[in-house]
């Protein structure tokens, strides 16, 4: 691998995840904007890109990567001396993509079960069960110290720390321990800080405000 990835993102979307991942790892990627208000992401030239139009998406030496915990994990991986993904002989490795995939697997559709105010009545019969059983699970994920894996912060947090963040700032997920103080340390961090200063940046050229 040479040039640097591009990567897809706008403000206010799950692109935010993999532009946080991005600023982890030292701004390493060449972002461009697409404008999610003028509906971008369904023009043919990123579609043909992500034929789901949506964002993130991330083409790196001509290797298309979508999904945001996927890029996260591709991210960590290419750019390994950073030090966000446990090698490959590590036995972390195990949590950090148990958990890692346990956000999108389970706690967006559990999320958005609540925000329709759905429960599911066989959570045997469904891969995340419902939503009582996934917020029991993500609780025990914290249980080791202040990140995913124990006293060290990696990609697997970026992944599910925002993904958490997301479900509480919109309400879906109660705001409590052990959470709260997760998110926070999380959102202290000086690359979320740098995240919040470009989005502002960004919306203000695209005419947001
Ligand atoms: N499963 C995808 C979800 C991506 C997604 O839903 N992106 C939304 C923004 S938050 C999007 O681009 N929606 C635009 C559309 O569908 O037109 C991921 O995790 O990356």
């Amino acid at each position: 691998m040479s040039g640097s990835p591009v990567l897809y993102h706008c403000p206010q979307t799950r692109s935010g995840t993999t532009f946080w991942m991005n600023e982890e790892l030292g701004d390493v990627c060449d972002v461009k904007i697409v404008d999610f208000k003028k509906n971008d992401q369904k023009n043919a030239d990123f579609v043909a890109i992500n034929p789901m139009g949506k964002l993130p998406a991330l083409v790196h030496d001509g290797v298309v990567v979508t999904e945001a915990a996927a890029i996260c994990a591709y991210l960590a991986d290419a750019f390994s001396e950073r030090g966000l993904a446990p090698a490959q002989n590590d036995a972390k490795r195990g949590a950090y993509f148990r958990w890692m995939f346990f956000a999108p697997s389970c706690i967006e559709p559990a999320m958005i079960d609540i925000f329709n105010k759905r429960r599911n009545e066989n959570p045997a019969s469904i891969g995340y069960g419902n939503s009582e059983i996934v917020i029991a699970a993500a609780k025990s994920a914290l249980e080791n110290g202040d990140y995913i894996l124990g006293d060290t912060f990696s990609a697997a947090d970026v992944v599910f720390g925002s993904t958490l963040n997301f479900a509480m700032m919109f309400g879906a997920f109660e705001k409590e321990e052990p959470f709260v103080s997760y998110t926070e340390r999380l959102m202290a961090r000086p690359a979320v800080q740098r995240c919040n200063e470009k989005n502002a940046a960004i919306m203000k050229d695209l005419g947001w405000e």
